[in-house]
């Protein structure tokens, strides 16, 4: 085999890796009705793909620095390719159970990273070292610079009431994985949808009888 060959066959097999591999932030509802009860993270990726290895970590932004950290290791994601962390009372149950008021509402983040929880005590400060994908949201609070580090450049912050019902809506990828690691600029706010696909609560935006452009930015 040629030397070049040998370059072409390299990037062929860890690109096909990496692609396997990879697991995404797809939902993120922080703030919910009246005391959060209802707060969740959702993954997505290949269905059945192990989650070892991984830990998620939540950063509050008035300190840029860590809160809470969860080990991945053990766990998959589902026959349909979601993982949910949350509280006690979303339906259906989290594989991993975080108490009520247990994901800030913002300005703050959630991140995913290779490694393990004990790599992230409390006030650990924000890193990208070993950082797989990251979300930036509020509700209504000024950006956030030490977080936006998490995102890739020219990403934005969310707002969770960006649609204009915060208690109801969550923060997700449309569809489902959309825009890769650490970009935020598919993500919209509708109906939240723990553990089960964003799609239909995204609907509005691929329906070709209405303006996606115009939805697009109605929905941003
Ligand atoms: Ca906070
Ligand atoms: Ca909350
Ligand atoms: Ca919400
Ligand atoms: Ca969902």
């Amino acid at each position: 085999m040629s030397k070049l060959l040998m370059v072409f066959a390299l990037v062929l097999t860890t690109g096909a890796v990496s692609a396997q591999a990879e697991v995404l932030i797809n939902e993120v509802d922080a703030d919910t009705y009246s005391i959060d009860v209802l707060e969740f993270v959702e993954l997505y990726g290949d269905a059945g793909a192990p989650l070892d290895g991984l830990v998620m970590v939540f950063y509050n932004g008035y300190i840029d620095a860590s809160y809470s950290a969860f080990d991945l290791d053990g766990y998959s994601l589902d026959a349909n390719g979601f993982f949910l962390l949350g509280n006690a009372g979303v339906v259906p149950t989290p594989s991993i159970i975080f108490p009520s008021n247990g994901l800030q509402n913002g300005a703050d983040a959630v991140a995913l990273y290779a490694g393990d929880a004990a790599d992230f005590p409390t006030a650990t400060a924000v890193t990208t070292v070993n950082l797989l994908d990251a979300v930036v949201y509020d509700t209504n609070e000024p950006d956030d610079a030490g977080l936006l580090a998490l995102l890739l450049p020219g990403e934005a912050q969310l707002d969770e009431g960006g649609s204009g019902d915060k208690d109801m809506h969550s923060n997700m990828r449309c569809p489902d994985g959309e825009g890769g690691a650490r970009s935020t600029s598919d993500f919209y706010q509708f109906a939240a949808s723990p553990g089960v696909s964003n799609d239909h609560a995204c609907e509005p935006i691929g329906n070709d009888d209405m303006s996606w452009g115009g939805l697009k930015s109605q929905y941003k």
